[in-house]
């Protein structure tokens, strides 16, 4: 019996159900240079054949640290650039802090205090602070005017490819007053495939007391004293409102946040800020997320590789192995460190990492069912073990390894030169499979696991379907359709359960039209079945099943496959019986359908 937890859900609400793309792989740093290097480093991934998602643009991206716009030298062709990564169905991220540059020459700058929604200091004059950008202002997000203007800043319209240039606009004001408050950059600077990260939302003020806004700095009738926790959360609120908006209403949002309060989990997601690329830190990152899991926050990740200072190969390799096993998966780096892309250490590295990623991939239909559940239940991603085995004393205090749902068993290498490690395989009933041999172990033990760098320690529970896609692509949009493997894991009584959940991945129509496939899977005297728990919708793939892989099998002797109009047909299968391994292979199914295969 699981403990129930995140019960102050029905308040704070559920994780929002993320766009698949994004629990995809992330390649961050502070900063990549200019359209070149993005080219550069997104050319790197096809060529060292290596997954990607989304690559990301820190605060140097910009005209002079003013958010909502590119620096016109570094980055002269935004638009371009974005389409180059939609062809190759990846996506970007862009900064956007909420300090606001204090410069009549910005737009942003000059609406929100023509329209008074700055935050004010105690005398009733908008409150400035240092921050990037020098002088800057900060938008009251507690107010509701603030949020509707700030989201509709989202619009492919509104997001520049560059700010004014100064003359132009000198001229400009001379001429017409008015001519501030109209929309006067060149050109279009956004679309579809990018994304928003609100950093230094505490917000953040270098020269603020404990660096942040002064206690009694207002917003509206409120102090910074009574509400200082909420901005964070306002800033994402208001973000992922402007992306749903830009789209007409019909996009998911991605919105990575710094700061977070109770009920954030409904904006996007959340990392655990700046970490060093120590081994302490890799480890810690492990109970951090574990932690905000419980409090309802599931899409919650560490800066990959450690943010300060330079991960020795080691520390990096394994940094991706614990990470590519966590909720939000991004490589993240400090702008004074030496340059980190995967191919930087070594072929030998390349290849560990390479591996790493690519079982991030093979994995995501099981993520994105995990997040579908987090979104209907408020259930963590990421679990500590007592949450599913609250009988067990034994797993009370274990922050080094930990659940993925309720069936995969992640015990990361965070040891300098580890040759081995002890897990906790909970559960007296239980038998775990090794998800790379499939040997069997019992539950309720220590297992000692002897361990090399391409060593990541995972089990699948005795009793649980998996279900993953096998054939790796470029990025997680280009593996849309392709066909699944079932890995069916037997429990001691010859038994297994578990579900497939597909939609289109990106839009809301889930929700609003309920166009989603949510299928049944069970075995249980040797009959796999796969039963609709999604009568009503009408949604369909092109998606099927692949091969289907009984872990912990007799042999049978011949397997048979009932399909949903009441076809028969042989399935041709092998049998490893040194590991116990049925294989079947095409039973050539759709994943949306009825089926039944019998084993003889
Ligand atoms: O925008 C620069 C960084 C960013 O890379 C990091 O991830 C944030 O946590 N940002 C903090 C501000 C500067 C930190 C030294």
């Amino acid at each position: 019996m699981a403990v129930v937890v995140n019960p102050g859900l029905d308040r704070s609400g559920t994780q929002a159900f993320p766009p698949l793309s994004t629990l995809g792989y992330h390649q961050c740093r502070w900063n990549y240079n200019d359209q070149e290097d993005v080219k550069a480093v997104d050319q790197g991934f096809d060529e060292y054949d290596i997954p990607l998602d989304f690559i990301w643009l820190d605060i140097e991206h910009t005209d002079g640290k003013r958010y909502f716009t590119w620096d016109p030298q570094k980055f002269p062709q935004p638009k371009e650039m974005l389409q180059g990564l939609m062809e190759k169905r990846r996506k970007m991220v862009t900064i956007v802090d909420p300090h606001i540059k204090v410069d009549s020459g910005y737009r942003i700058h000059n609406e929100i205090r023509s329209k008074n929604l700055y935050v004010k200091n105690k005398d009733g004059a908008d409150y400035e602070g240092w921050c990037w950008p020098g002088n800057a202002g900060y938008p009251d997000f507690t107010n509701p005017e603030m949020r509707t203007w700030w989201a509709s800043q989202f619009a492919y319209d509104q997001y520049k490819d560059r700010n004014i240039l100064k003359w132009e606009y000198q001229i400009r004001t001379r001429e017409r007053e008015r001519e501030l408050f109209v929309p006067y950059s060149s050109g279009q600077g956004s679309m579809e495939n990018l994304y928003t990260w609100n950093d230094m939302n505490e917000p953040s003020v270098f020269n603020g007391p404990e660096v942040t806004t002064h206690k009694d700095a207002l917003f509206g009738r409120w102090e910074n004293r009574d509400v200082h926790n909420l901005y964070g959360l306002y800033v994402h609120m208001a973000t992922a409102e402007g992306l749903i908006q830009r789209s007409g209403g019909k996009e998911r949002p991605f919105v990575l946040s710094r700061a977070f309060f109770a009920g954030s989990q409904r904006y996007g997601a959340i990392w655990t800020g700046d970490n060093s690329a120590e081994w302490g830190h890799l480890k810690i990152s492990i109970p951090m997320c574990l932690s905000l899991g419980l409090v309802g926050i599931s899409f919650c990740g560490a800066d990959v590789g450690g943010f300060f200072k330079h991960p020795s190969a080691e520390l990096l390799v394994r940094w991706y192995q614990a990470g590519a096993y966590q909720p939000f998966f991004r490589s993240h780096a400090h702008l004074d460190t030496p340059r980190r892309e995967p191919w930087l250490f070594g072929p030998g590295n390349t290849a560990l990492i390479r591996e790493v990623i690519r079982q991030r991939y093979r994995l995501l239909p099981y993520w994105y069912q995990a997040f579908y559940n987090a979104y209907r239940t408020g259930q963590p991603v990421m679990r500590a073990l007592w949450v599913e085995y609250p009988e067990d004393p034994a797993t009370f205090a274990i922050e080094n390894e930990y659940l993925i749902g309720q069936d995969l068993l992640v015990h990361p290498v965070t040891d300098e030169g580890a040759k081995s490690v002890t897990a906790y395989l909970p559960g007296k009933e239980e038998v775990w499979y090794d998800v790379h041999t499939f040997q069997k172990h019992e539950g309720a033990q220590n297992l000692h696991i002897p361990v090399t760098m391409s060593s990541i320690p995972v089990f699948q529970r005795g009793g649980s379907i998996i279900s993953r896609k096998d054939r790796i692509r470029r990025s997680s949009s280009c593996m849309d359709d392709d066909p699944y493997t079932l890995y069916v894991a037997l429990s001691a009584q010859g038994t297994a359960e578990g579900e497939l959940y597909i939609d289109d991945f990106h839009t809301f129509n889930f929700e609003k039209e309920k166009q989603f496939i949510h299928r049944q899977l069970s075995f249980s005297d040797n009959v796999l079945t796969s039963r609709n728990l999604a009568p009503d919708s009408k949604f369909t793939t092109a998606a099927w099943i692949e091969k289907v892989i009984i872990i912990g099998a007799t042999r049978p002797s011949s397997v048979s496959l009932k399909a949903a109009d009441g076809a028969e047909s042989a399935v041709e299968f092998d049998f490893d019986s040194e590991a116990s391994v049925l294989t079947m292979h095409k039973p050539g199914v759709n994943a949306g359908t009825d089926w039944t295969v019998m084993l003889q």
